[in-house]
């Protein structure tokens, strides 16, 4: 390892005194073996801007010494290239030593990552890499994975856990003393996050995004045990949160740079323990100088039990939620250890997310034990009938690495896709019980089609029009993008972005480089047809969006899903009685609510002196 570092003191002025923390969020590759960059991505990374807070904090603090100057790069490959050949030779031009830390590494990023090491190793800087995959892997398996193993040999270093409480510290140090060790493994404890540095980029990372959004965690751990989650066993059941002070901070510091938006990463907010105090700092802060604060946030479907939940989300600027649905069959559900999900419970929560002016977006998983195309369909018209919401997010039930399912195929010896690059939820990379492969495939674009079929379209803005605090025209810019890139960029929406970008030496590792006479025509041709798509798709929905607009019934329109329960809603809709597992769901439901109010009667049937006591 020494002498990697020692092959970068080129510049004998400043060597001793000059550091470079190089942090890159890597992306991955496309299907043709393209990195998935654009001109715009949709939200600044969290984990860079944790990364980033982390080393400005070790930076000011001097951890290297009071005569090493620090120095910080930020790189999301999201949306912009990355060229390690250019970045050596910044950082060989400035003399110095330098550590490359490949950030926030997720499993399908993680071929990606390898690859943008190399030639910083073949550099002489030493590389290390954090995040899920490292994480998830060292939390859940026996042994290192082969990729892994592949990587540590090149002498690439990694970082399992979090790196808050000085952790980051001592990994800075190694380098800078040129004796990076092979892992540093912090599965064992989970920091405190009160008082840590907080997240924060460099403007010029919004720039490259929407422009006014940033992201920030409040909170890690969630208390369920879902099956296919990787969350509980890397970032544990316990709730560790930031504080209101920590948050205003945050707040104001990107408040003064114009940004008004924020995405909450915590995976289950409504269960961070200190949810309170921190919507009620908001509140505070909407109430004072940051009037115009909003934000996403992501929760479960027991959001709407928590007494006050809803409400004050919306006071303290919540306008979009991502919700956990995952499925409507309860017995699905129960398969993966959801248990908490309650479709008896579904359309209250969502009816009251829409009452308080929340656009409402909820993850499905497509590809459960019980699943067959034909039920998929059929559930994707139980939605569309008789759930109000605005966006659904499908995925491929997907082993990610550090989720239990994971583990158990693993340890069965049960074939999963080797390729890393392919566990971004929007490929199969597992075989179905009672599917073949094709027919789990098509199920799952039929399913994105299904749902964002212009006349549901009609339908999601006739709601979001008729509804006091509803906010159609946000809700068509959200519908497209789910819309537009699930159709024609072959990427997850949520990996979406303003206009592809795609560089022709840039391509993965064992796959031939195109020729100029091919690449740049075909991109071409790829991105005009795909602008005239887009226009096309505009100017349809939009001409949806100004009849639904000018529609005399505009403000009276009401369906199944907007309609309040109905006395006979239980015994009517298909969603209790279509299902696998619905009935009995319902069974369960009835069975809870006569014990309660049997419970209820006990008690005021008893007499006052044993109710005190
Ligand atoms: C926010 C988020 C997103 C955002 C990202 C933008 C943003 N604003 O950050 C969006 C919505 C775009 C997104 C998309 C996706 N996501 Co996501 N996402 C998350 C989420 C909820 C939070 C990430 C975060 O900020 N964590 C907090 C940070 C601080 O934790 P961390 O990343 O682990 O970093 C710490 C340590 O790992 C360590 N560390 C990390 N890197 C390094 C490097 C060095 C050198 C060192 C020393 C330390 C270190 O220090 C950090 C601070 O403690 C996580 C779940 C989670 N709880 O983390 C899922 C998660 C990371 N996402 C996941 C997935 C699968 C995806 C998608 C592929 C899903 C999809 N089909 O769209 C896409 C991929 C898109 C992309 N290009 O990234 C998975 C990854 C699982 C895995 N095994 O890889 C997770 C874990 C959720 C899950 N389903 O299990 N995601
Ligand atoms: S509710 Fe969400 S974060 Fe919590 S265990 Fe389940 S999938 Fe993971």
């Amino acid at each position: 390892m020494g002498s990697r570092s020692d092959a970068v003191l080129i510049s004998p002025a400043l060597a001793g005194r000059l550091f470079h923390f190089v942090m890159i969020k890597p992306t991955h590759y496309d299907d043709d073996g393209y990195p998935i960059q654009w001109f715009r991505s949709a939200i600044p990374s969290n984990t860079l801007a944790c990364l980033n807070g982390l080393a400005e904090d070790a930076r000011r603090r001097n951890v290297l010494g009071p005569d090493v100057e620090i120095r910080l790069h930020t790189y999301d490959e999201t949306n912009r290239r990355v060229q390690p050949d250019l970045i050596v030779r910044e950082i060989r031009k400035a003399g110095g030593k330098a550590l490359i830390g490949l950030v926030g590494v997720q499993s399908n990023q993680f071929p990606r990552a390898v690859d943008l090491a190399r030639p910083f190793l073949a550099a002489g800087l030493p590389v290390c890499i954090g995040g899920f995959h490292i994480s998830g892997c060292i939390a859940m398996l026996p042994e290192m994975p082969q990729d892994m193993r592949e990587a540590q040999a090149l002498g690439i270093s990694f970082f399992a856990g979090e790196a808050e409480d000085g952790r980051f510290d001592a990994v800075l140090r190694d380098a800078w003393d040129g004796k990076l060790a092979p892992l540093y493994d912090h599965m064992d404890k989970l920091p405190n996050l009160q008082g840590q540095p907080p997240p924060i980029l460099p403007r010029k990372h919004v720039r490259r995004t929407s422009g006014s959004l940033s992201s920030m965690d409040l909170g890690r751990g969630c208390p369920y045990q879902c099956s296919f989650c990787t969350i509980i066993n890397v970032q544990g059941r316990k709730s560790r949160f930031r504080s209101p002070d920590d948050l205003e901070k945050i707040v104001r510091e990107n408040y003064g740079q114009n940004i008004r938006r924020f995405f909450i990463t915590d995976d289950n907010f409504a269960r961070n323990r200190d949810w309170e105090p921190l919507f009620d700092r908001l509140i505070e802060l909407r109430a004072g100088d940051c009037p115009k604060i909003g934000f996403t946030i992501q929760v479960d479907t027991l959001c709407h039990k928590i007494p006050n939940f809803i409400e004050k989300a919306a006071q303290a600027g919540v306008r979009r939620v991502f919700i956990g649905l995952e499925n409507i069959n309860p017995d699905n559900l129960i398969a993966a250890k959801k248990r908490q999900n309650k479709i008896t419970d579904y359309r209250r929560m969502l009816q009251k997310w829409r009452e308080h002016g929340a656009i409402t977006c909820a993850g499905y998983i497509i590809g459960f034990p019980g699943d067959s195309k034909a039920s998929i369909l059929r559930d994707i018209e139980i939605i569309k009938r008789e759930l109000p919401l605005d966006i659904l997010e499908l995925f491929f039930l997907t082993p990610l690495p550090g989720s239990e399912d994971h583990k158990v195929l693993w340890q069965k010896g049960v074939s999963m896709d080797p390729d890393m690059n392919k566990y971004d939820l929007n490929h199969r990379v597992a075989h179905h019980p009672k599917m073949s492969d094709a027919e789990w495939e098509d199920a799952y674009r039929a399913a994105w089609e299904a749902f964002y079929a212009p006349e549901h379209i009609r339908t999601i803005l006739r709601r979001a029009a008729a509804c006091r605090l509803g906010r159609p025209k946000t809700t068509l810019t959200t519908l497209l993008w789910f819309k537009l890139v699930s159709a024609y960029e072959g990427v997850h929406p949520l990996e979406g972005g303003a206009f592809r970008r795609k560089y022709r030496r840039d391509r993965r590792d064992g796959l031939p480089r195109e020729t100029p006479a091919l690449f740049y025509p075909r991109y071409l041709w790829e991105s005009a047809v795909k602008m005239w798509r887009y226009w096309s798709v505009y100017r349809q929905c939009k001409s949806i969006l100004d009849e639904v607009l000018a529609a005399p019934n505009r403000w009276t329109y009401t369906d199944l899903a907007v309609a309040p329960p109905r006395e006979d809603e239980f015994e009517a809709l298909d969603l209790y009685h279509a299902t696998a597992g619905g009935e009995a769901a319902l069974a369960r439901m009835h069975r809870d609510d006569a014990i309660r109010k049997s419970a209820h009667a006990a008690i005021w049937q008893a007499p006052a002196t044993s109710r005190a006591s």
